[in-house]
């Protein structure tokens, strides 16, 4: 059995439905870890990772993931957790009022510690900030973000149809092609 260890409750609702489907089981441990200030995400998971190999018995999974906005260089990239906690999705908003390029993209890297091995995965979707916030569904700046392709924002969508196309759901599925090992000639 593999713990996810998050205090964010819409991750775990998004990769244990993922994984379920494909006959993983895992089990949600609702804690936080230190995360570093540096420019990549895998970056961060890699140091955690050597922090909780103290603390967590058994295999373990754990996911960072950030918005990057085009116009802003990528930021708050990295540091979304922060951003979205002092300025939520209305600050994204301001940040680029008036701003025409509203490209973005959501990256989730996954850290999977096996018999004491970390192995990443990496997922990512490009979209575009949505003018205002609409719809009350998934969880942090899903309500600003389209993905490319559609016209609802992942806060439109149910859990399946965000966990077709999103950036965690790509990251899965990384991990489930890992988790199946190597395709027979
Ligand atoms: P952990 O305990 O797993 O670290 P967290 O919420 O702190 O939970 P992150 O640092 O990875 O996780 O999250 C960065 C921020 O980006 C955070 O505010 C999330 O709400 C937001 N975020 C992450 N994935 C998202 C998604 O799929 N849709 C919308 N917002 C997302």
């Amino acid at each position: 059995m593999i713990a996810f260890v998050t205090a964010n409750e819409g991750k775990f609702r998004e990769v244990s439905a993922k994984l379920l489907d494909a006959g993983v089981r895992i089990v949600r441990e609702d804690r936080t870890y230190p995360e570093i200030q540096t420019d990549r995400l895998e970056k961060v998971v890699r140091f955690a990772a050597t922090v909780l190999d103290d603390q967590v018995r058994g295999d373990y999974l754990i996911d960072d993931s950030g918005l990057f906005l085009d116009a802003l260089g990528g930021f708050p990239g990295v540091y979304s957790a922060y951003v979205y906690k002092r300025l939520g999705c209305a600050g994204i908003l301001t940040l680029l009022d008036g701003v025409s390029d509203r490209g973005a993209a959501f990256q989730t890297v996954l850290l999977l510690r096996r018999g004491g091995d970390h192995e990443v995965f990496h997922g990512e979707t490009r979209g575009t900030i949505a003018d205002r916030e609409r719809g009350a569904g998934g969880f942090g700046f899903d309500p600003i973000f389209v993905p490319e392709g559609a016209s609802k924002t992942f806060a439109e969508m149910s859990l399946s149809e965000k966990n077709a196309i999103s950036h965690r759901a790509r990251a899965v599925d990384a991990l489930v092609a890992h988790l199946r090992g190597p395709k027979e000639p």
